[in-house]
């Protein structure tokens, strides 16, 4: 059976909702994706820009001197290193620095350059599910039925990313949990992961640390608190182990490989 990869996450950013803060001195963020790697995780993400519902934007300038020293780093002691970025020129540096992987949370949507830049190195780029950036992203969750309608946005994207140049082959597929989406949303986003798999791409998913895995079974005023989210995302991805799922992005690598340990064992997902 095939498991998905386990994609390490690297924020480097003072404010990330999970482990913002934490690794923004540069050395330490790289070993940070170090310790990522030897917990199994088969490439890392690196990214400076937090996506935390409400947060502001880095300049292009900090963005760069978080995320650049981190990516060459990594890449430096052989690690398969993704960026995750919505500026082509932040892009484009990591590239430069080792990166192989563009992680675009918006789809190429918050930067038009960001498909060129992709198309010219020859690379492969996630693109994202995202309806606009965190400071009023939650105002835009609605939707008829949220899988068709993130299915009909997520193809929308490829349509313009491959007329600017990318091929189809190099563009994976992530519905975007969290991002303008409430927690019904994600759940049903997850339940009916075979729906963007179907659009023939690789998906990815990342539940880790979600908001809705902090209120889940939950009364208002008792949710889970960030840094005590990482059983319930192991579950989560256990359970996207069982659709067609290319790679899970998670910060507790740890957890989410014995989940996939068991879920080997037992010869499959939940399905
Ligand atoms: N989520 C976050 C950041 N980047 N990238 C992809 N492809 N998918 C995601 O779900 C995703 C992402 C937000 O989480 P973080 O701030 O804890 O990293």
């Amino acid at each position: 059976m095939n498991l998905p990869l386990i994609m390490g996450v690297v924020n480097v950013t003072p404010d990330s909702f999970s482990d913002g803060g934490r690794w923004l001195e540069a050395d330490a963020a790289v070993d940070h994706g170090l310790s990522l790697r030897d917990a199994g995780a088969a490439l890392v993400d690196v990214g400076g820009e937090s996506t935390r519902p409400g947060a502001a934007r880095p300049t292009l300038e900090a963005e760069l001197a978080r995320v650049v020293p981190v990516v060459r780093g990594l890449a430096a002691a052989g690690l398969t290193v993704s960026v995750d970025t919505m500026r082509a020129a932040v892009a484009e540096a990591a590239l430069a620095a080792g990166a192989t992987l563009v992680n675009d949370v918006s789809g190429g949507l918050a930067d038009p350059a960001m498909a060129e830049v992709v198309a010219a190195a020859g690379v492969e780029m996630i693109a994202m599910h995202w309806r606009g950036h965190s400071a009023d992203m939650q105002s835009r969750a609605h939707y008829d039925d949220v899988v068709v309608d993130v299915c009909r946005e997520l193809a929308a994207r490829v349509d313009a990313l491959t007329a600017a140049g990318i091929p189809p082959e190099r563009i994976l597929l992530d519905p975007g949990l969290g991002f303008a989406k409430t927690p019904e949303h994600n759940w049903a986003l997850l339940r009916r992961l075979e729906e963007i798999a179907a659009l023939g791409h690789r998906v990815v998913v990342g539940t880790s640390r979600k908001r809705f895995l902090g209120v889940v079974g939950r009364l208002p005023g008792h949710e889970r608190a960030v840094q005590d989210r990482d059983v319930a995302t192991a579950v989560t991805s256990a359970y996207a182990a069982s659709a067609p799922v290319w790679a899970v992005r998670v910060h507790d690598v740890v957890a989410t490989r014995d989940a996939f340990d068991v879920v080997a064992a037992m010869g499959g997902g939940f399905a």
